[in-house]
């Protein structure tokens, strides 16, 4: 984990692959979000309330469950560019990273939660939210040059860890252009500016 910015509220994972499940459809999403180390056992999520994951969440604490999440760490970047891609709601992004990488994503399943991850990960974590536990995170530097501020998000009770022989952690950190995650930001915005204008 790193601390990119001497401002930064603590260690982050900037580049894990979260990865939830609709309680009711079963239906995954996996999305990038900040996770902030807090303590020994617990992070947070840093995700906005119209974020896949945080859909999730609600739903999740609508029927009185917990959220399971597996976080899956050193994947294929296409499949953090799928994840990290605005896509609709209900379409998957493992179908969606098929799409950009031309063969479908291998899965397994997690040891402790019923969760698929990309069969390739380096690390995989296993965690859960209990709607309602709440931690500040941030400040962090962001893609626009500046930090933010300080906010409330879902905290993350750490149950398991796996990962290969000798795993390689892969990781970025925010910035203005020509930071890494800026650059895919900019990307992004040339492949589907196009499809956009199309459909307007
Ligand atoms: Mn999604």
């Amino acid at each position: 984990m790193i601390r990119p910015y001497p401002g930064d509220a603590g260690k982050i994972i900037t580049l894990g692959l979260v990865i939830t499940k609709d309680c009711e459809t079963g239906t995954p999403n996996v999305g990038v979000y900040p996770l902030q180390l807090q303590f020994c056992n617990t992070m947070s999520v840093h995700w906005l309330s119209v974020r896949g994951g945080a859909r999730h969440l609600k739903k999740a604490a609508e029927n009185g469950k917990k959220l399971e999440i597996a976080i899956a760490l050193g994947v294929d970047p296409l499949i953090i560019m799928a994840a990290a891609t605005p896509i609709p709601v209900d379409l998957s992004e493992w179908l969606f990273a098929g799409l950009y990488g031309g063969s479908g994503v291998k899965l397994n399943k997690c040891k402790t939660l019923d969760l698929e991850v990309p069969a390739d990960s380096e690390f995989v974590l296993e965690v859960t939210i209990t709607p309602g536990e709440v931690l500040p995170d941030g400040p962090f530097g962001d893609h626009m040059g500046y930090y933010g501020g300080v906010e409330g998000s879902p905290m993350i009770r750490f149950h398991c860890m796996t990962h290969r022989k000798e795993p390689i952690y892969l990781t970025t950190f925010s910035g203005r252009p020509p930071e890494e995650e800026a650059m895919v930001a900019i990307d992004l915005y040339r492949i589907y500016t196009p499809i956009l204008r199309q459909q307007v």
